[in-house]
């Protein structure tokens, strides 16, 4: 059997999307009604199947800091995946993922695997009027972005989320595997020595603002 792969996964985004009701739909499937602030570091797990390897996918929570940069870089750190998500029933969610985006790609690893979710859409399926991003804003935004995928969910009914974490997973899957076939045996070791001026003859170089510039006029060879 093959061994199970663990990953870790951030959920981001404005305050009130739903990420901790999509965390908690995909690992407990339930739902909460009442808004809870998160307070602290809150995670959900759970495994999926990816044809015969199984995938542990570790949720972490924001941990009811979601203003950008007040999450701290070791939360972005640690991360393999990141969901970022909005409400595609509350327009400035969505055109604040460009800010979260921008805060994701500064502090998490080059290669890290992002998803964009549009979520609460149960709501407009009672009426589009309560829709304030189209489907084809939040694709086209994906792919401008070179994200990973874009998936738009209930975590109240349900709709489609255990797809999106399922698709996720195939992404980080892939990853993985790239990762593993592209790492070379030995890696090359690149040393970074800082640059040694004073090793040169005193007199070649002289001081002026604190800055040590060469010395035109010093005649030593
Ligand atoms: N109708 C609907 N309400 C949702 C959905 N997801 C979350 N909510 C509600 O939106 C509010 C905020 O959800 P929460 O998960 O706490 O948001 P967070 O601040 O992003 O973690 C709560 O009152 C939830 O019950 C959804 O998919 N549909
Ligand atoms: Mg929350």
């Amino acid at each position: 059997m093959d061994q199970e792969l663990f990953f870790q996964v951030i959920i981001v985004g404005d305050t009130g999307v739903g990420k901790t009701c999509l965390q908690l739909r995909f690992s407990e499937n339930s739902f909460k009604e009442q808004h809870s602030v998160t307070i602290g570091v809150e995670f959900g797990a759970k495994n999926i199947q990816v044809g015969s390897q199984t995938i542990k996918l570790q949720i972490w929570d924001t941990a009811g800091q979601e203003t950008y940069r007040s999450i701290t870089k070791s939360f972005y750190q640690r991360a393999d995946g990141v969901i970022l998500v909005y409400d595609a029933t509350a327009r400035h969610t969505f055109e604040n993922c460009e800010n979260w985006l921008e805060e994701i790609r500064q502090n998490s690893a080059a290669d890290v695997v992002i998803f964009l979710i549009g979520n609460q859409v149960d709501l407009i399926e009672k009426g589009q009027e309560d829709r304030q991003v189209a489907y084809e804003e939040g694709k086209l935004f994906a792919e401008k972005q070179r994200l990973s995928g874009f998936i738009e969910t209930s975590a109240k009914s349900g709709i489609n989320v255990n797809e999106a974490f399922y698709e996720f997973s195939k992404v980080l899957f892939e990853r993985w595997k790239e990762r593993r076939e592209f790492k070379p045996a030995t890696q090359p070791r690149i040393e970074l020595r800082p640059t040694v001026i004073n090793k040169k003859k005193k007199c070649c170089y002289m001081k002026s603002n604190n800055l040590l510039i060469k010395n035109d006029a010093c005649t030593e060879a």
